[in-house]
């Protein structure tokens, strides 16, 4: 038994927590099924890891770079406030649970495991579940797994006489919220990238199904296509605008440096983001820019690696789990539909957030909260990105605005309500301040029956998808070729 759990250790550690490795797994699997000859499942998965390594580099480029600064205003206004992100949230965690509950952060790695195969038992069977999508986020999954571990044993505490009980519970309502939030991003993934074959597996699934579909009905415009970013000709000077990274640099420029003046060359220095006698204006320069380094590397590492996963996965979407597809990290999305929907959707969110904290001052809340860069910017971006192709501009302006107040408010409710603002964070992202508040409260006044009700719910969205386009629902996913022939008939 000993021998077992450290090998499961071992694994968890080093692969199923790692994306770059879980990836490299995944393709390696599904090459070997495909018979494809060991010198081309080895290329494969090498550009896999290697391309999801550039991703992180990106990504926690963008997170070690800008995260300090949001997390400053806190420190620098001397502000009692808790800090909406995934990685405080994981945090408060690990420094509350054995207190309050007096249960290990051990425990929630077993969560993690035992629910990750509920999905892939969910997926299995998708004759019966219709669900398509595999998670494999880790890093993500290990969050979710903390906080889901926190918000479960708060609404029931009657399952802490037994630990099988409360572990099988725990395990059914996050596999089922990981295979079920996924599986509703595949529609909207398979439309902007044209069936590229994957979807996405972060912390804002069911806020891209929810803001895509209110994209389309609120800002699609009957008849007339609703204009994107990229069909807006800027006059002039505006027309740098256009570019990606001219676009990025100089909005950034603009908000972040703002931020950066309000620290305070004082603050920064004592803080060590810059160095003594440094030139303030070259450091805000430099910093702001960053910005669209990190998102050009984050950009090139999902290039190299989309590719491999989605042709390998044909192996294991053929052989393992039929009609399956892999659910990845919410930056894969930068790399298609409009660049600059991402650094607007960030912004617009930003404002959203600012808004939201401002009220909260004011109405005097028992809860304070600081923006987080990974939800502010993550949810945000990644939302607008999806509102842009469904809404257009507009859309991918005012939803992640109201993206940005939901952050804020949920997570200011749930995290005070829960306990976890007292440990100074929580994670803070879309589902888990829109989505998790709701099943939390279910759980918690209705105890067994709310349980169920939350876990059939959950399990009952998929049914419906399929119901609302039987013929469509599979082949999206099989046969995107055949899907858009269908649909274009369908308009006909
Ligand atoms: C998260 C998280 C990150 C980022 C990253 C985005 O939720 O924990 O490090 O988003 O996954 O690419």
């Amino acid at each position: 038994m000993e021998i077992l759990m450290s090998i499961w250790s071992y694994f968890a550690t080093n692969v199923l927590q790692q994306p770059a490795f879980m990836i490299g797994l995944i393709v390696a699997i599904g090459y070997v099924l495909l018979g494809k000859p060991w010198y081309d499942v080895l290329a494969g998965v090498i550009k896999a890891i290697v391309g999801y390594l550039i991703l992180t580099v990106g990504s926690n480029g963008l997170v070690s770079n800008f995260r300090p600064v949001l997390v400053g205003l806190k420190d620098r206004f001397n502000m009692d406030a808790m800090v909406i992100d995934p990685y405080f949230g994981q945090n408060a965690v690990t420094a509350g649970v054995e207190e309050v509950f007096g249960k290990g952060f051990g425990n929630a790695m077993i969560l993690l495991l035992i629910a990750f195969i509920v999905n892939i038992l969910l997926v299995r069977f998708s004759k019966y579940t219709k669900l398509r999508a595999l998670f494999t986020t880790g890093h993500v999954q290990v969050q979710q797994a903390a906080t889901a571990y926190w918000l479960i044993l708060f609404a029931c505490p009657f399952l802490l006489t037994n630990d099988v009980t409360l572990i099988i519970v725990m395990a059914l309502v996050l596999g089922a919220f990981w295979a079920v939030g996924a599986n509703m991003t595949i529609k909207p993934c398979q439309e902007l990238t044209d069936g590229a074959g994957f979807c996405l597996a972060h912390q804002q699934n069911f806020g891209i199904a929810f803001n895509t579909w209110l994209a389309e009905k609120l800002f699609g415009g009957k008849g007339k296509k609703a204009k994107k970013i990229d069909d807006i000709e800027l006059p002039g000077f505006m027309s740098i605008f256009n570019e990606n990274m001219v676009c990025t640099s100089i909005l950034m420029l603009i908000f972040f440096g703002a931020i950066l003046v309000i620290l305070g060359r004082d603050y920064l220095t004592e803080q060590g983001f810059l160095a003594e006698g440094a030139s303030m204006v070259f450091y805000v320069i430099q910093t702001c820019l960053y910005f669209a380094v990190y998102l050009a590397i984050l950009q090139l590492g999902v290039r190299t690696f989309v590719t491999e996963l989605t042709a390998s996965f044909q192996g294991i979407a053929d052989k393992l789990l039929p009609g399956s597809v892999p659910g990845v990290d919410c930056a894969v999305i930068f790399g298609f539909g409009s660049a600059n929907a991402v650094p607007l959707g960030f912004l617009a969110g930003f404002v959203g957030q600012i808004i939201a904290i401002a009220i909260l001052i004011v109405l005097k809340s028992p809860v304070l909260v600081i923006c987080g860069f990974v939800p502010v910017f993550f949810d945000n971006a990644t939302i607008a990105v999806f509102a842009n192709e469904k809404g257009g501009i507009k859309a991918a302006l005012i939803l992640p605005f109201i993206s940005g107040l939901c952050q804020v408010f949920g997570s200011a409710l749930i995290a005070g309500w829960v306990g976890l603002a007292a440990y100074g964070g929580y994670l803070g992202m879309w589902d888990w301040a829109v989505v998790w508040p709701v099943m939390t409260g279910l759980m918690k006044f209705l105890s067994y029956a709310g349980i169920a009700i939350v876990v059939i719910g959950l399990l009952a969205i998929p049914q419906i998808q399929y119901r609302l386009d039987k013929e469509g629902y599979f082949k999206m996913t099989e046969d995107y070729e055949a899907y858009k022939e269908l649909k274009a008939s369908r308009v006909k």
